[in-house]
This record gives structure tokens, sequence and C-alpha cells, in this order.
């Protein structure tokens, strides 16, 4: 007898900059998601849609969860992991290989509990360790703290487990035909990952204070026959002094964002464009609601 197809939605949680980004990045075998060396930067969950043919796994990436939200972006934020959570019907908890990776602030292991959904956790960046019978102790707890689907060592920059991983995942999803059709990538627009990876350079380019400051919001995107796409973007920051940082002396930085930007723009997209890219101050957005709202974020 052939097994039942399944299909269903499966949310990547975790702390902060424990790679849940490089893990769905892995599992779609597409960049969907923006990673960087730098903890909180994932904002939006995305939508990933893995294809297999026995299951669709539909994954949600998203935003590390923080102790504390202290402005409307990280409000939004931690209310984005909630509304993922309640939608999910398996969760992937991601940690890293620590005593403490499931404790610590905001007790993930509480959240997991109280969701009430099958989880696998996955310890990721295994490969950081050099002496592997040292994970066998921190499986041993994490086992013991939660009835896991499986416990799974992986890691996802590598690719290493991270198969095993995704079948144990797979088989936690429920019996259901296809919840979206076979070819479809992601449930987010084109304009979505345009800002994404405009904001990920500048995560890459600047130091502290400039990437959390800054948000990218697509003002145009014309598809010109005959021509380049057109695409216009605005990045608003908090400062004068973070515009002037972004920009750079003879408006060398933001030339560097926009290079790189676009090249990588161009591959996502598989065809040329003309980037234009602005910055703007806007005080203080991230404890503004309304505008936190507007440039996407729930
Ligand atoms: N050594 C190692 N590093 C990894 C692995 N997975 C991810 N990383 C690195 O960890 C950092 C964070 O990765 P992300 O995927 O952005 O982590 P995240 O959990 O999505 O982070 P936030 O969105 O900020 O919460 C990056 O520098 C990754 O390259 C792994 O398996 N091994
Ligand atoms: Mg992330």
């Amino acid at each position: 007898m052939t097994e039942p197809f399944r299909a269903g939605y499966v949310a990547v949680v975790g702390y902060p900059n424990v790679g849940k980004s490089t893990l769905a990045n892995r599992l779609l075998g597409a960049k969907i998601s923006i990673v960087t060396s730098k903890p909180q930067t994932t904002r939006h969950r995305v939508l990933g849609i893995v294809n297999r043919p026995a299951y669709q796994m539909v994954l949600m990436d998203t935003p590390g969860l923080l102790t504390s939200a202290p402005n409307a972006l990280d409000a939004a934020m931690m209310r984005e992991i909630a509304e993922t959570v309640a939608g999910a019907d398996v969760l992937c908890v991601v940690a890293e290989p620590r005593p403490d990776m499931l404790g610590g602030p905001a007790a993930l292991i509480e959240r997991v509990r109280a969701a009430g959904r099958p989880a696998v956790l996955a310890i990721n960046k295994v490969d950081g360790v050099a002496r592997k019978e040292t994970l066998l102790p921190l499986i041993e707890r994490a086992s013991k703290a939660f009835a896991w689907g499986a416990v799974v060592p992986i890691s996802a920059r590598d690719g290493a487990n991270v198969e095993v991983l995704e079948a144990e995942c797979a088989k936690l999803l429920p019996v259901s035909p296809p919840l979206y059709p076979g070819d479809q990538l992601s449930d987010r627009p084109e304009r979505f990952f345009v800002a994404e990876i405009i904001r990920e350079k500048i995560f890459k380019i600047f130091a502290e204070e400039v990437p959390y400051a800054a948000a990218v919001e697509i003002e145009d995107f014309s598809e010109r026959e005959g021509r380049k796409d057109h695409i216009k973007a605005v990045i608003w920051v908090e400062k004068e002094s973070q515009k002037g940082i972004l920009i750079g002396r003879g408006g060398v930085a933001l030339k560097r964002v926009g290079t790189e930007a676009r090249a990588e723009i161009e591959t996502f997209l598989e065809r040329p464009v003309y980037l234009e890219l602005t910055v703007h101050v806007k005080e203080k957005w991230r404890r503004e609601g309304d505008f936190v709202r507007r440039l996407g974020y729930p």
C-alpha cells in the first residue's frame, strides 16, 4: 500500500541567529530568506514551499524569539511569531548546541509546550562542535524536556542531516492534498524579495546601528517593454546621521549597496534591472505602529 499524501505548514522557530533562515533556504533549495551574521535579521514570516512526491511542506521562517519587545517593530515581529505558530501544523524548533538552548529568555520550551503542536528539534551548527560526543548529553537533556517527534543534530550551513530532519517533519504533517500548486515556491511577490535583498546588503555592509534602523520600501517596480525593469526603492532610517553613513562620502556607500543588491536582484529575477536607491529619514519610525504597518509588518 502506498502512503497517503501529506501537506501542511511547518513553522521554523527559535532564538535569534540560530540559523532558522539558513535552514529554511537549505530545505527550499533557494534563497528565500535573508541570512546575515547579525541577530534579528528576519522581520517577516516567509512562506516557501517544498514540493516532494509524497508531501508538500509549506515552510514559514520566523523572526528570532526575543525576551522583550521594546518598540512597535519588535512587537510586530513577536505577533508575527505567535500568528505563525498558531497557523502551523508542525513546529521545527531550531537551537544551537548549548546547555541553555531551550531555556533562557522568553523560554522557548514553554512556547513549544503551549503551542500544542507536534514538534521536531533541530540542533544546528554541529559543524562547529569539535567533539561530537558532547552532543549526546544535550540531546538527552532536550529529549526529556519535551516529547519531540525527533531530535536531529544538523548543519544547515553544509547540509549535514538536513534530509533526516525534513523526513521527520514530513512524518508529522497531516494527510491532505497539496495546499498550493506544485510549481509555486513562495506566496510573496517579487517586490518583497527585492526589498529583502536590499535590506540584506545593508546588514552586510554596515555595522551595528544602521541595519536595525533601516527599512526598505519599494516605491515603484515597473516592467518596461524592451528596456530594463525600473525599481525605485526608498531606504528609511531614523536619523540624519544614519542617512549620512548610508550614503557615505561622495555617495560611495550607497553605491556599493546598489551595486551588490542589483547583482543579486538580477540573479533572482533572471533579468536585468535598473535600481534607483534613495535614503529618507523618518524619526523613530520603529516606534510608530502606523508606519511599521505601512512597511508591511503586521
Ligand atoms: N557554523 C554554522 N553557522 C551557521 C549554520 N547555520 C547558520 N549559520 C550562521 O548563523 C548566522 C545566522 O544565520 P541565520 O540563518 O540568519 O539565523 P536566523 O536564526 O534566521 O537569525 P534571525 O533571523 O536573525 O533570528 C549566519 O552567520 C549563518 O551563516 C550552521 O549550520 N553552521
Ligand atoms: Mg532569520
